[in-house]
């Protein structure tokens, strides 16, 4: 028996620990209610995340604990890890190669690069900023003593640091960052006022790529939200679709193309994300503490962030694993969008993340290459 299989014993009710205001539980929450994975949510604590992080490597939410006692992480291996179980009848990663690797492409735009919008948005807005810190100092923070005012005041200073300065959000950078959430409410409205789901009848990787900012960030929060009720209608409903989705309840097929209409996505990808992810892996594999990325003309000043240089390589064997003809489909579709290029611009970069090949079973031992 290997990790990819089920074993009875892990076939029992799975906890999830997480926060019910936190980007990757969302996506993993709304995946395992639409596949029908037995579950119960546990709100984490700092203690909770502690065990999580001493139990996964990564002081990270979601953790997943099965009833045999292992525990994962990383929202997209979890999802992929489930999927490949047999543990949902209709699984949400495409059965088409070629259909499986542009989702999959795109739930790594979605999840990463709308991650600095749904951080800034939350905590640059005072509005914003004072309820969420409000929320997390009175949920995530129950454990730590001190009155509640400054646990909040302590979240928000936190937040700002590692997710707003850390992260290039500055005077100079804000209206790039903000361009970018609202061309991501525009692609998405094209197409959900057209179909239910982004690649059609039924919900798929990219689905649950774009859920993440969209349900715990641009959803809930006060600014963003607001903007998104406005003038993104048909995702505001899709919102609600998905997280009543049920793959048993949906009679539509599963998704086997990527239609055109995702192209402007594509085209991001290609244009800005890839550049950014090439730029990131040559920083790291130069031991810079920082380094400069231009996009659209925008400079951003950041720390490497060596997951990110691991989700290239992921994207590149992705590739190279997919048969010949899915290949070229794929190619084809990516040379159109000028995606093929920057995919490659650094080959196979070393990241020193998950070296022995174990996610979603991550532990402190395996988490990290020893540097
Ligand atoms: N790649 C991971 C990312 C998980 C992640 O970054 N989660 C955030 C919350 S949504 C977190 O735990 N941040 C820790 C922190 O802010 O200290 C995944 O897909 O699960």
């Amino acid at each position: 028996m290997t990790d990819q299989s089920l074993p009875a014993t892990a076939t029992g009710e799975a906890v999830l620990h997480g926060l019910d205001l936190s980007y990757f539980t969302g996506k993993v929450q709304a995946y395992l209610r639409y596949a029908e994975i037995p579950h119960r949510f546990a709100e984490m604590d700092t203690a909770a995340l502690r065990r999580a992080a001493q139990m996964t490597g990564m002081a990270q939410m979601p953790a997943i604990e099965l009833a045999d006692g292992r525990w994962m992480t990383d929202s997209t291996a979890i999802i992929g890890w489930f999927d490949a179980s047999g543990a949902t009848t209709v699984p949400v990663t495409p059965t088409d190669p070629a259909t499986a690797f542009l989702a999959a492409l795109i739930e790594d735009y979605a999840d990463e690069w709308l991650w600095r919008p749904a951080l800034h948005y939350r905590w640059s807005y005072p509005m914003d900023a004072w309820h969420m810190g409000r929320r997390i100092a009175a949920e995530m923070l129950r454990d730590v003593p001190g009155p509640l005012w400054l646990r909040q005041w302590g979240i928000i200073a936190r937040q700002r640091h590692r997710y707003l300065a850390r992260d290039g959000v500055t005077p100079a950078t804000r209206a790039h960052v903000e361009s970018l959430y609202l061309r991501n409410l525009d692609w998405p409205e094209a197409i959900l006022s057209r179909r239910p789901f982004l690649l059609g009848e039924r919900p798929s990787l990219a689905d649950f790529g774009y859920f993440a900012s969209m349900f715990r960030h641009f959803g809930l929060d006060p600014t963003p939200s607001r903007i998104l009720r406005d003038r993104a209608p048909s995702v505001f409903l899709w919102l609600a679709r998905m997280w009543a989705a049920r793959a048993s309840r949906l009679s539509g097929p599963a998704p086997d193309q990527v239609p055109g209409d995702l192209d402007p996505i594509l085209r991001d990808i290609g244009g800005a994300y890839l550049p950014y992810l090439a730029d990131n892996a040559r920083a790291h594999a130069a031991g810079l503490s920082t380094f400069d990325t231009v996009t659209e003309g925008v400079t951003y000043h950041l720390p490497p962030h060596p997951y990110r240089v691991w989700c290239l390589d992921q994207l590149q064997r992705r590739f190279e694993a997919l048969p010949e003809a899915a290949a070229a489909t794929v190619r084809a579709r990516l040379e159109a969008t000028g995606a093929w290029d920057p995919l490659w611009a650094v080959r196979h970069p070393r990241s020193g993340f998950d070296p022995l090949d174990r996610l979603p079973f991550l532990t402190p031992g395996t988490a990290w290459a020893e540097r």
